[in-house]
């Protein structure tokens, strides 16, 4: 979590603290976007600046510390802790905007000034009259609470409920809410991985989205209005533009929409590949050869992505296995192995360690004392020392790829350490995304995995390559349909062009347009299916990922060419390269103080300053050829006519 902490995360992006210098506001329009004054003393504005710095950073430490608190032990006084100390930072943030926006800052000489003053002069939800951001807060971390402890009964205790619900006396339904206790991490996640009982697994997705989502609705209605009313206070038409200013593109949405275009057919030979050997295994009767599949059989709550299906959908089995979880649970691996690991990756490029706070602060198992938010994240206390992750860590592979990921957020917040507050963040979001995904990328190949005695042996030939070429694409290439709509979906009620009376219609309608996935039970507008998924409860903008996705692979193919990688790029390792190092900590240091476009031309080294689908394309082209070969007499893409239920 950046500055903001945890739910109010625009602030992530628009870090506004200030002090109490500058002159006072004189009638300035708080509705219109990067509000200026009139005072062009630019010596003043920077000495403000200075001042303004030293408080933020306190004033973000305490907010932080709050979020921490309530996030990692879940109580009703936590909340309260939380909600107050909110209320006084936005009262901060208040009065440090009327200070900055005093300013003719427009017309200052010194573009990092400016900068600077620019994301100053943007309020965020403080914005908002004390009453109505009271509310706003109120809603953010009671649907956080709903979601992070929300459990289901196990489908065990369904079937007997179901079997015998005319013989069900009281006793019965008390044993059965005391059983009822599968938590998302870990159980409901495993469960969705492993089960290949078709039944088991519809039971599994509509019992974790009636206990998480459907809650959510009525919250998350309000919540859509009062962040709209913040977004037109601080001059945005609706709060999803607002969030795309973070990216300071005018083409932004044509940009992603051709990205996307780009990336389909590599997602249609994988979903047609994918389907029929689920067809295989489930029947015909459950799924069309030219239909969307159903969502619960992809191995995850959300078909985000597949890796739960490689087992029975490798191209050549019998090779040994790229999912190295056995070995880690057979070496009695530790949470703390794991991050143990991850770190001496970081270092081995040169970059730096975990600082000891870091060591001493993070939860990085379940407590089994209190509920807390299971879901992964980093945190960065703002004061320079103090940086922490929270992951309730399962002994997986998948679990060691999130370890790297969230490590790659500390990485980038040590990196920008130096820098004012108002710069400590991405370049844009997505590139704090791409990080820690960038060196998983080298820790994934079999190579590695061997360095690290986490495979045995490897099967070095074309048909070994197809199959990890595979093995990553079912984490990289399904998640791309799935990191594009949860923004498009968002926008659209952001905007108004969905209205709340078609919010689960519209999801699914999205849902089968770009992934091609359908509900296995009929969904309606009593449920709230985006809900279910944490960043909506969470209030987390998504699109980040899908960037992510797309530029990490430029990232991967620049650090391999640093590392002086010859071959295909999905065979590089950058593992102690200090050039390739050097370069990632180049651009991680610049944190926001240049537009993003500035980042990416020094880490292509002047290749480029765009997002770019070739070098994901070129990393999987083998996987591509071979998928388009397999799928020749078949159908590619889906139809149905009823995106509520699967065909
Ligand atoms: C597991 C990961 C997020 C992340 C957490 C929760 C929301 C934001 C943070 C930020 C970091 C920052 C996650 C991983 C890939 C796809 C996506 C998913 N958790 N966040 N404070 N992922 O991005 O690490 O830690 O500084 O902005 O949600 O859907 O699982
Ligand atoms: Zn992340």
């Amino acid at each position: 979590m950046g500055t903001t902490g945890f739910w109010i995360v625009l602030l992530c992006t628009f870090t506004i603290t200030s002090t109490s210098l500058g002159a006072s506001s004189n009638n300035r329009d708080i509705s219109a976007k990067y509000v200026s004054g009139d005072n062009p003393d630019e010596a003043e504005g920077f000495e403000f600046l200075q001042t303004y710095d030293k408080r933020a950073s306190q004033e973000c430490y305490l907010s932080v510390l709050s979020n921490w608190a309530y996030a990692t032990n879940l109580t009703e006084e936590n909340k309260q802790n939380l909600l107050e100390r909110s209320l006084v930072y936005a009262e901060f943030q208040k009065e440090a905007w009327k200070n900055a926006t005093s300013f003719a800052w427009k017309q200052f000489k010194n573009p990092s000034t400016r900068r600077l003053f620019k994301f100053l002069s943007i309020l965020g939800t403080a914005a908002l009259p004390t009453e109505k951001l009271k509310e706003l807060n109120e809603i953010s971390a009671s649907m956080e609470d709903t979601y992070s402890t929300s459990k289901i009964c196990p489908y065990s205790l369904q079937v007997v409920i179901t079997d015998e619900s005319e013989n069900l006396d009281d006793d019965k339904s008390s044993s059965e809410e005391e059983n009822c206790t599968l938590s998302l991490e870990p159980d409901i996640t495993r469960i969705l991985k492993k089960s290949q009982n078709y039944d088991e697994l519809a039971y599994v997705w509509k019992a974790w989205r009636d206990s998480s989502g459907k809650k959510i609705r009525k919250r998350y209605e309000r919540f859509v209005e009062l962040s709209n009313d913040a977004a037109r206070l601080n001059g945005f038409a609706d709060m999803g533009e607002m969030w795309r200013e973070s990216y300071e593109s005018d083409t932004f949405l044509e940009d992603l929409e051709n990205l996307w275009k780009q990336l389909l057919p590599l997602y249609e030979n994988l979903h047609a590949y994918v389907r029929r050997k689920l067809i295989s295994k489930y029947g015909n009767d459950k799924i069309r050869p030219d239909g969307p599949i159903p969502a619960h059989l992809l191995g995850n709550m959300w078909a985000q992505d597949w890796a739960g299906v490689q087992e029975f959908t490798e191209p050549y089995p019998g090779k040994p296995s790229l999912d190295v979880t056995p070995q880690m649970v057979e070496q009695n691996m530790t949470a703390l192995d794991m991050f143990n690991i991850s770190e001496e990756f970081f270092s081995s490029l040169g970059l730096k360690e975990m600082p000891p706070p870091f060591w001493e602060h993070s939860v990085i198992e379940k407590p089994t004392d209190r509920e807390i938010v299971c879901h992964a994240s980093a945190w960065d206390f703002c004061n320079g020392k103090d940086y922490r992750i929270k992951q309730c860590t399962d002994i997986t592979m998948q679990d060691l790829i999130t370890v790297h990921h969230e490590m790659g957020h500390i990485e980038y917040y040590l990196q920008y350490a130096d820098q004012p507050s108002l710069f400590r963040e991405g370049a844009n979001p997505g590139f704090h995304e791409a990080v820690g995904d960038v060196l998983a990328l080298s820790v994934s190949t079999p190579k590695h995995l061997k360095a690290i005695s986490l495979l045995n042996e490897i099967a070095d030939d074309p048909e070994g390559d197809i199959n990890y070429l595979y093995s990553i694409a079912l984490d990289k290439i399904s998640f791309l349909p799935f990191g594009y709509l949860m923004d498009l979906w968002r926008w659209g009620i952001f905007s108004g062009n969905t209205s709340v009376e078609e919010m689960n219609t519209k999801w699914w309608e999205l849902r089968l347009k770009y992934q091609g996935v359908c509900p296995p039970v009929k969904r309606t507008e009593e449920d709230f299916d985006p809900g279910a998924k944490y960043h909506i409860p969470g209030n987390t903008p998504y699109i980040r990922y899908f960037v992510s996705f797309v530029i990490q692979f430029q990232f991967h193919k620049a650090l391999c060419e640093a590392a002086g990688h010859e071959g295909p790029l999905y065979k590089c390792d950058i593992y102690q390269s200090k050039e390739a190092g050097k370069l990632l900590s180049q651009v991680l240091q610049l944190g926001s103080s240049k537009p993003w476009t500035e980042a990416m031309k020094i880490m292509t080294g002047g290749k480029t300053n765009k997002m770019d689908a070739a070098p994901i394309i070129e990393y999987f082209d083998p996987l591509i050829q071979w998928l388009k070969e397999q799928n020749k007499n078949y159908t590619l893409g889906w139809t149905s006519n009823d995106p509520t239920i699967c065909p």
